[in-house]
């Protein structure tokens, strides 16, 4: 007899840093829980693992000096750490939201400059394939003035202009995105990304999970 494939769906919320994404993919876990869904939260990236420590220190520590390739790597290696994982969780029935993904990867290093496209794509080549993705998007003067903002590397208002133009590129290029506006309230924001979750979950449970 054919075994009939439940999965959960691949969500992931990319966005510039400070536009409320992490509220965002706490709260769409607890929903989509409190629906007895199985639900879980994954971030990247990952600070916990191996690599992910070497990238905080790049993070927080602005004389850390790396060449750009190589911390494209190992953000892509960090995603790669927690592949079989993913693939356990997503098959085993539970929906992951996932609070930044390859995505990040492209638009972050793009946004450098000096690096083909191609390139940056071919380190997350193989990586399970989002089934939805939500682009949060807020301008600079707003998302300048949320808590925390500056403390980090990128954290600066030309790399963020650049990294939001570049997922706006990508929102159109790439299926399955859907461009949210990110100004209004939590809790409308909220509706409006569990009622897309909650479509997409129905929609892709008998379906194989795709590669990028
Ligand atoms: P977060 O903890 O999600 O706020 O991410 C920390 C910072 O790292 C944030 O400025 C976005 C950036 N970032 C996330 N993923 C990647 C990636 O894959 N590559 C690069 N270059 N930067 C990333
Ligand atoms: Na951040
Ligand atoms: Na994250």
């Amino acid at each position: 007899m054919m075994k009939t494939v439940q999965r959960g769906a691949l969500i992931v919320i990319e966005g510039v840093d400070r536009s409320g994404k992490s509220t965002q993919c706490k709260k769409l876990v607890e929903s989509l829980i409190s629906q007895n869904i199985k639900a879980q939260l994954m971030n990247f990236p990952d600070r916990s693992n191996l690599t992910g420590k070497l990238i905080n220190e790049y993070l927080i520590n602005s004389d850390c000096k790396l060449n750009d390739r190589a911390i494209h790597l190992l953000f892509s290696a960090n995603r790669w750490e927690n592949v079989e994982k993913m693939n356990t969780l997503l098959y085993g029935g539970t929906t992951l939201v996932v609070d930044r993904y390859s995505y990040s990867g492209i638009a972050f290093s793009a946004a450098k400059g000096g690096m083909d496209m191609n390139w940056l794509k071919q380190a997350e080549n193989g990586l399970p394939k989002p089934d939805l993705v939500f682009l949060l998007t807020l301008n600079h003067e707003e998302a300048a003035k949320r808590v925390g903002f500056g403390e980090e590397r990128y954290e600066n208002e030309a790399m963020q202009k650049k990294v939001s133009n570049i997922f706006s590129q990508l929102a159109k290029e790439e299926d399955n995105w859907r461009v949210i506006e990110a100004s209004d309230s939590i809790e409308s924001l909220q509706a409006i990304l569990l009622g897309h979750t909650l479509d997409v979950i129905a929609r892709v449970a008998k379906q194989e999970l795709k590669s990028l």
